[in-house]
């Protein structure tokens, strides 16, 4: 008998693949099979596979494999999003060349993917940090700027100082760096490049409608981070004739009394003729305002002005106290991001001794500053309305501010409730309600109040409908050495000069001094900053910043179709021969970051006119984490569990089906060595099965009627088995449970050993059933199902054999199990020919010994048959 010895099958089986890469190869275009194009999230060439990604590609393998045997003509890449921090640290720390360290990182990583058995087609490999791709990102760049999508300017942005490098918006999480989970994230004034998302905005949102088969909680995710708002912008004059003393410094000591001012009367009388008052005045200062509820402008109170108001600093420049009072506002937002939800910080304000006109009542109202109005949305100023919104009402009691009620719990057409009883608890934030105290918009409903105001703002020229959204544009410039150098100039004379295409690649200069202070390394490379102007020909300065790595994720997968081109980023033909992905399958931490960026990117592509798709992947699967002792492995816990050392003892096959087998692909996975160790009996059995009957001579014979009932269940639990793997391939991708069916048909094929050895089950059965379950082997563990593929006598490539096919008439069960209940409860099970009739199965019941016990003496009155389920007696 032979023994299972993955350390002696797997390297012989990776030597004969290594021999035949054409096996993993796409086929001409002309082919006649249907493409299937199934990626994963290209690693971070860190130097070691963890057990992600192994889980990762695992999945994608499976269904790569399948897809071969399904008759598809298959793209199944890898490459390595090579750029980025760690191998600038790891430069600092080992003085090896970032260069140098991510290349052989990636060789060694190589090696382990191969180990493992991945049908990677290497000839289309991508390596990010090659200048034969990035030189890619710079055409892109400089066509972008053409197109006015890329530009310069002055801003705060984010900044870690772990990193000493800018991040973008989708790279602050909670307030923090992306990379340093316990990292605040600084605001700095920088100038910077920005890709302009902003102009898809609408399109990134509509294009998640069309992407059903993406997981609904990215569609999610992408739909908030993009976040919508319809409403309108309206100016309120400021007036110059009031200023009075701000209370800098009352409104620094914090109130604790609570005024509960709110009233049903509506705002004194309105200045004579005061619409339309503010136009006239030629000099006066406008501040406009963005609400999503201008049906509540006749309850603002005040308006709130963000920190940063450009108006502020003038009110500032003229009042001291102000001026530090908005300085201390500044940092206290600092600490709450942006991406933080902002109306949960404590919030602080001051009164600016300035005076507003409200367009729509001509009342005069207040203008503050406060810390919760943030300067990057809408106008970075709102009319406050403490009455029906949740900051308002919180700051407006905080301050002492009215509160002035102008929206009723009450339907259009209802007859009002007497005085003060209609007074809602407040803030009031319903919305199917109706208008008071309003002028001539009361009683209308809002959503018609708001319509028509936004109507009249609109006649009488002070607002809008307008649209924001809280997406940003894409800041891209990182103060970093390992990264896409940007390719533009700084000519004294010409300003900002496009580097020339025919100058492309801009070569990142390989010896380059790192230093732990951060701003841009390259700064300190005379050769490479000192450029000449390709307008005047006089002297120009390098940009010194280079890209953000998600640029060089963006596109990447385009890529693979034709790695090596060299007149284009890619070959149009085949992008549009391969394009959508029609899988792709990555971690969920990507979901904003990466899977927005590649939808803008691939937008644009198709804007320029160099691909036709308009979004780069039909379906997308997001895995869960692989986790040890339910906590997240980390060198830190000391919980990582190494592939090698899992390879090294059960072999790749093993490794990557308890991975497949251990959790559902979507759940979490908790890494147990004793499922490793399970998983690998279990191919043992297979083993040593598939060998001792591979050559029985019997099993060579003809198929013919199985001739006895262990043969027939034998073949009906091949066929069920078919099916079921097949159809989870098609939509489930419950894995575990088709691992756990390929265990369960072993089983019963071993349990039947005896009779196979007394020749009840012939070796024509056998014969039948080893084949098919060797090909259902195939995409979860791959060597072994080649080796045993090649002892059953087969000569092709298990790869591209064609899958079986189950027959619905043999995997159907012929007998199946009933459950009996008198009056409800459940008395017996019986077995009945799955065909049975309804008058045969209510007699079977009726008849089954259990049953009858619980019948004696009494009178059955009805009898319930759910046809294949269930028997119901009911009897008195
Ligand atoms: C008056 C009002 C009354 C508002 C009311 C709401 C309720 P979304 O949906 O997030 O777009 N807002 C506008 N710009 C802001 C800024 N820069 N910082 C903080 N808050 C801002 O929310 C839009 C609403 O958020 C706007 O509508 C405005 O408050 C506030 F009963 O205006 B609203
Ligand atoms: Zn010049």
């Amino acid at each position: 008998e032979q023994r299972y010895t993955p350390a002696e099958i797997e390297p012989r089986w990776q030597q004969r693949w290594a021999e035949q890469p054409e096996l993993y190869v796409a086929e001409p275009h002309s082919t006649g099979k249907p493409k299937y194009y199934v990626l994963e999230m290209l690693p971070y060439p860190s130097g070691q596979l963890h057990m992600g990604h192994v889980r990762n590609y695992a999945i994608g393998d499976a269904l790569a494999r399948y897809m071969w045997m399904r008759g598809h003509n298959v793209l199944h890449p890898m490459g390595w999003d090579a750029f980025g921090l760690p191998a600038e640290n790891a430069a600092l720390k080992n003085n090896t060349p970032p260069r140098e360290w991510t290349l052989s990182n990636i060789a060694a990583m190589k090696r382990q993917m191969e180990r493992l058995g991945l049908s990677y087609d290497w000839q289309t490999e991508v390596t990010t940090c090659l200048p034969d791709y990035y030189r890619w990102n710079q055409w892109f760049f400089l066509r972008m700027y053409e197109r006015g999508l890329a530009y310069r300017k002055k801003s705060k942005v984010n900044w870690c100082p772990q990193c000493a490098t800018v991040l973008a918006n989708e790279q602050v999480i909670d307030g923090c760096c992306w990379r340093h989970e316990d990292q605040i994230v600084e605001q700095r004034d920088l100038e910077q490049w920005f890709l302009r998302t902003t102009n898809y905005a609408q399109e990134l949102l509509d294009g998640l409608d069309k992407l059903p088969e993406w997981p609904e909680k990215v569609r999610t995710m992408q739909r908030n981070w993009i976040g919508r708002s319809e409403g309108a912008t309206v100016e309120f004059a400021v007036d110059p004739s009031t200023l009075e003393e701000s209370n800098a410094d009352q409104a620094l000591e914090e109130k604790v009394e609570h005024r509960p001012g709110h009233t049903l009367k509506p705002a004194a009388e309105p200045v004579a003729g005061a619409v339309g008052s503010a136009t006239n005045a030629a000099a006066t200062e406008k501040i406009a305002v963005f609400t999503t509820r201008i049906d509540t402008i006749f309850g603002a109170t005040s308006l709130q002005l963000a920190p940063e108001h450009p108006i502020v600093a003038e009110f500032a420049a003229k009042d001291s106290k102000l001026a530090t009072h908005v300085a201390t506002l500044i940092e206290q937002q600092a600490r709450a991001r942006e991406s933080d939800d902002i109306g949960a910080i404590d919030k602080h304000g001051a009164f600016t001794g300035h005076y507003a006109i409200n367009p729509f009542s001509g009342e005069r109202i207040p203008i503050w500053v406060a810390n919760y109005v943030l300067s990057g949305y809408g106008t970075g100023a709102i009319m406050s309305v403490p009455a029906h919104d949740e900051r308002d009402y919180e700051f407006a009691n905080k301050y002492d501010l009215e509160v002035r009620i102008v929206v009723l719990p009450r339907r259009v057409g209802e007859p009002p409730a007497a005085g003060d009883a209609e007074a809602p608890l407040l803030p009031y934030t319903e919305e199917d309600s109706l208008l008071i105290n309003s002028g001539e918009f009361n009683s209308l409903g809002c959503q018609e109040a708001r319509r028509k105001m936004a109507a009249y703002a609109e006649e009488h020229g002070f607002g809008k409908t307008t649209v924001t959204f809280r997406l940003r544009d894409w800041g891209v410039s990182r103060q970093r050495y390992w990264g896409t150098p940007i390719p533009m100039l700084y000519c004294e004379k010409d300003g900002i000069v496009p580097v020339p295409e025919d100058q492309l690649p801009i070569l990142l200069p390989e010896q380059v001094e790192i230093t732990q202070q951060g701003g841009s390394p390259l700064a300190n490379v005379p050769d490479f900053v000192n450029a000449t102007c390709p307008k005047c020909g006089g002297p120009a300065r390098r940009e010194t910043d280079t890209m953000d790595t998600f640029v060089d994720s963006s596109w990447y997968f385009y890529r693979y179709t034709s790695a090596k081109e060299n007149k284009a980023p890619f070959d149009s033909d085949a992008v549009s021969y391969w394009f959508p992905i029609d899988q792709y399958i990555g971690g969920v931490e990507h979901a904003i970051l990466h899977l927005i960026y590649s939808r803008f990117w691939t937008k644009v592509m198709r804007d320029m006119g160099l691909i036709q798709n308009d979004e780069p992947a039909t379906r997308l699967f997001t895995q869960g984490m692989v986790i040890k002792d339910k906590a997240k492995m980390s060198k830190s816990k000391g919980n990582v569990v190494s592939p090698d050392d899992m390879i090294a003892r059960y072999g790749a096959d093993a490794t990557r089906m308890y991975s497949l087998f251990a959790a559902p692909p979507d759940r979490d996975l908790d890494w147990q060595e004793d499922g490793v160790a399970g998983v690998s009996r279990f191919l043992a059995k297979v083993y040593r099965f598939v060998t001792r009957y591979a050559e029985t001579p019997a099993s060579k014979g003809q198929a013919s009627a199985p001739n006895s009932k262990t043969s027939q269940a034998l073949l009906r639990k091949l066929h069920q088995t078919i099916r079921q793997i097949t159809l989870d391939f098609d939509e489930r991708w419950h894995f575990n449970t088709c691992i756990a069916a390929l265990m369960k048909l072993m089983n019963d094929l071993v349990a039947a050993e005896p009779e196979i050895e007394a020749g009840v089950v012939p070796g024509e059965v056998l014969a039948q059933i080893l084949n098919p379950m060797v090909l259902l082997l195939a995409p979860f563990a791959p060597y072994l199902a080649a080796e045993l593929w090649g002892q059953l006598g087969n000569e092709d490539p298990i790869l591209r054999h064609p899958w079986p096919v189950y027959e619905e008439a043999l995997a159907r069960e012929d007998e199946i199990e009933i459950p009996v209940q008198v009056n409800g409860k459940l008395r017996s099970v019986i077995r009945v020919a799955a065909e049975i009739s309804q008058e045969a199965l209510r007699d079977a019941a009726l008849a089954d010994e259990k049953v009858q016990h619980f019948l004696q003496g009494k009178q059955v009155i009805k009898v319930i048959i759910v046809p294949g389920k269930l028997v119901n007696l009911l009897v008195k």
